[in-house]
């Protein structure tokens, strides 16, 4: 049972670790999907306490050469553990300008090094019958009882009126929708609001060899709409109405290519696939008033079913190419 435990642990913490960030990518129903696998693994980590605790206090006691860091590994999977089940419920979805979800993940990847660490320094010899039917059965039905007590907890959540009934199916509450002046201002990680003069701005957008540049002036002869929700993976979601022009028709008639590039001024961009173009709204206004600098002046894109972090703001280029649309990395590198 030790050693089980212990295994388990790790297969537990790869599935909560892959399934939230699987959460992440999507702004659809996937996200929904894998977010329940994602609660129950948490659940099921938490169901193991009995016995790791057991394994612990007995190493604890061995004094094993960097037993502190065991502690402080554990203190990060509680604190993240912690913090999921406080954005989950609403009893905390967040201190001042951190949010919980922020913490919930800034504890999980602080959390990395060390559980790597933890299983080398602390290695476990796997053999043949951790794959037998008996410890599949009894993973699987561990997995299984944590999702009911999921389940439970979502009901418990409805009837006891706790603000994490209001939350979408991503997990994010709603924050000052149809009210632009509401609106958060974020960023994914490092991003800070450039100073851009409309004068001189120019989009740039490129296909192959051939360019053609549009100024503010002729972006904002447009008056293309979309009532579109942005998803933060920061924990809130927000559904505003957006004015511009739809990508699509910036672009020359019959596209051979396979993708195409959204770049920021800051370096930040994310690719799409050729398709997409019409469903991508290249935004100049909010909420019926020019965009502010905080929400990507002058012009961010809009990309309706997608995460907020597919919506790049301050565009200067966009490129058509033939790179496949998922050529890139999964999530934002800045
Ligand atoms: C939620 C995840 C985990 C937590 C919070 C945790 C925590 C701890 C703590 C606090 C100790 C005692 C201090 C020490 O000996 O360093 C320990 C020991 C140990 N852990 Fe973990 N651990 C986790 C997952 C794992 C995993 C995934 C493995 C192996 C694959 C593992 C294997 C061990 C072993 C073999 C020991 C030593 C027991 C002994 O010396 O008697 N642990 N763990
Ligand atoms: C050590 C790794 C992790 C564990 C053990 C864990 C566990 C949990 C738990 C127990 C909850 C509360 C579930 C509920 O009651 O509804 C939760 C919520 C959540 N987690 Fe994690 N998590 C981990 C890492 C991550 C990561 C890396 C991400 C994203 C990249 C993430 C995204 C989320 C999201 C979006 C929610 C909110 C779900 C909702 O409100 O319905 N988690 N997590
Ligand atoms: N250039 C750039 N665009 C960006 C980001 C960024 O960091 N840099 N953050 C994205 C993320 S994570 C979100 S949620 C939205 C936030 O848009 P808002 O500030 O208008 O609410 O912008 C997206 N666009
Ligand atoms: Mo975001």
């Amino acid at each position: 049972m030790r050693r089980w435990t212990n295994l388990a642990l790790f297969a537990l913490l790869g599935l909560a670790f892959t399934t939230g960030w699987v959460a992440f990518f999507y702004a659809t129903a996937p996200s929904r999907a894998s977010l329940i696998v994602h609660a129950a693994s948490g659940y099921a980590i938490i169901a193991l306490t009995p016995w790791k605790a057991v394994i612990a206090a007995r190493g604890i006691q061995r004094r094993r050469p960097g037993w502190w860091a065991s502690l402080v590994f554990t203190g990060l999977v509680i604190a993240s553990i912690a913090a999921g089940i406080l954005h989950s419920t609403g009893l905390l979805t967040g201190v001042g300008a951190i949010s919980a979800m922020e913490v919930h993940v800034g504890a999980a990847l602080a959390a990395i090094p060390f559980v790597i660490w933890h299983v080398i320094a602390r290695r476990i010899p796997v053999r043949a019958v951790d794959l037998s039917r008996r410890s599949l059965l009894r993973a699987g039905s561990l997995l299984a009882g944590a999702g009911l007590v999921y389940g439970a907890g979502e009901v418990a959540v409805r009837l006891l009126r706790l603000p994490g009934s209001l939350r979408r199916f991503t997990g994010s509450y709603e924050v000052g929708s149809l009210e632009a002046a509401s609106l958060p201002v974020t960023s994914w990680m490092f991003d800070a609001v450039p100073a851009i003069d409309p004068a001189t701005w120019r989009l740039t957008v490129r296909v192959g060899a051939t360019m053609k540049q549009w100024t503010y002036e002729e972006l904002l002869a447009y008056d293309d709409r979309v009532r579109a929700t942005l998803d933060c993976t920061g924990g809130f979601y927000s559904t505003q109405d957006w004015s511009g022009v739809w990508l699509s028709r910036l672009l020359p008639g019959r596209l051979s290519q396979a993708s195409l590039q959204v770049r920021s001024l800051t370096g930040y961009d994310r690719r799409f696939a050729i398709s997409d173009a019409g469903r991508l709204l290249i935004a100049t206004g909010l909420g019926g008033m020019p965009l502010d600098p905080g929400h990507g002046f002058p012009v961010r894109l809009v990309a309706p079913d997608l995460r907020g972090y597919w919506w790049v703001k301050w565009v200067t280029t966009i490129t058509i190419d033939e790179l496949p649309s998922w050529w890139q990395l999964p999530f934002p590198m800045q």
